[in-house]
């Protein structure tokens, strides 16, 4: 059983849902970069601040803040972890792989989401969060062609990438993830 894994997706994949789903049945450390940074919203900090105006235009928030706050994380957690929304641009997967060989704590898969963009803007429209208007999440989505689609061939190439077809029930999906990386749920 796998217990170190990267959930990499376009928005609206259901990263969110399927790492909360994972990470409760095995036990991991569920870190999700955009739930930690709309905390850090929610409550009102300067990191927060900082964050809002960004997460707002659909852009990806300073690697240095995002990094800063994976880094206290990990660092102070014992056993599995799950990473939802991170890394999100090169620069970051190449910090989190110093940061991993720090810490002795190889990846072991990475579960890339598959989902059309027609159900994607759908699903994000029907959530309707801050930043998902149609112009924001049409910039959201260029912004993972752009800058995390490439992530994919970098993980290709170490042999991590697992790969999911998205569309369908929250559970079937569930299941295909489940089965992917071993145990069923
Ligand atoms: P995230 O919080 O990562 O959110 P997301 O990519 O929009 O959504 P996700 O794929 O997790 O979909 P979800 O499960 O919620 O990012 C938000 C913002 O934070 C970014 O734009 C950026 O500004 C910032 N950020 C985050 N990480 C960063 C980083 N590392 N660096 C810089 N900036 C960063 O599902 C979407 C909807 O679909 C939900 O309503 C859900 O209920 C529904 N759904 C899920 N599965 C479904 C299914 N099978 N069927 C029907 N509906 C489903």
């Amino acid at each position: 059983m796998s217990d170190r894994l990267l959930f990499l997706g376009p928005p609206g994949a259901g990263k969110g849902t399927q790492a909360q789903l994972l990470a409760a049945e095995r036990n991991l450390l569920h870190l999700s970069t955009g739930e930690l940074l709309r905390a850090e919203v929610q409550a009102g900090t300067e990191l927060g601040a900082e964050a809002q105006a960004v997460m707002t235009r659909g852009e990806l928030v300073s690697d240095a803040l995002v990094l800063a706050i994976v880094r206290a994380r990990l660092l102070n957690h014992d056993g599995g972890w799950l990473l939802d929304g991170f890394p999100r641009n090169l620069a970051q997967a190449k910090a989190l792989s110093q940061l991993l060989e720090e810490l002795q704590q190889p990846i072991e898969h990475v579960v890339l989401l598959h989902l059309d963009d027609g159900i994607l803007l759908q699903r994000l429209l029907s959530r309707g969060r801050d930043d998902d208007n149609e112009e924001v999440i049409r910039n959201r989505l260029e912004v993972y062609r752009e800058q995390t689609a490439p992530l994919i061939a970098l993980y290709r190439q170490l042999g991590l990438i697992r790969e999911v077809e998205a569309e369908g029930a929250v559970e079937v999906v569930a299941g295909r993830v489940s089965q992917l990386v071993g145990q069923p749920l």
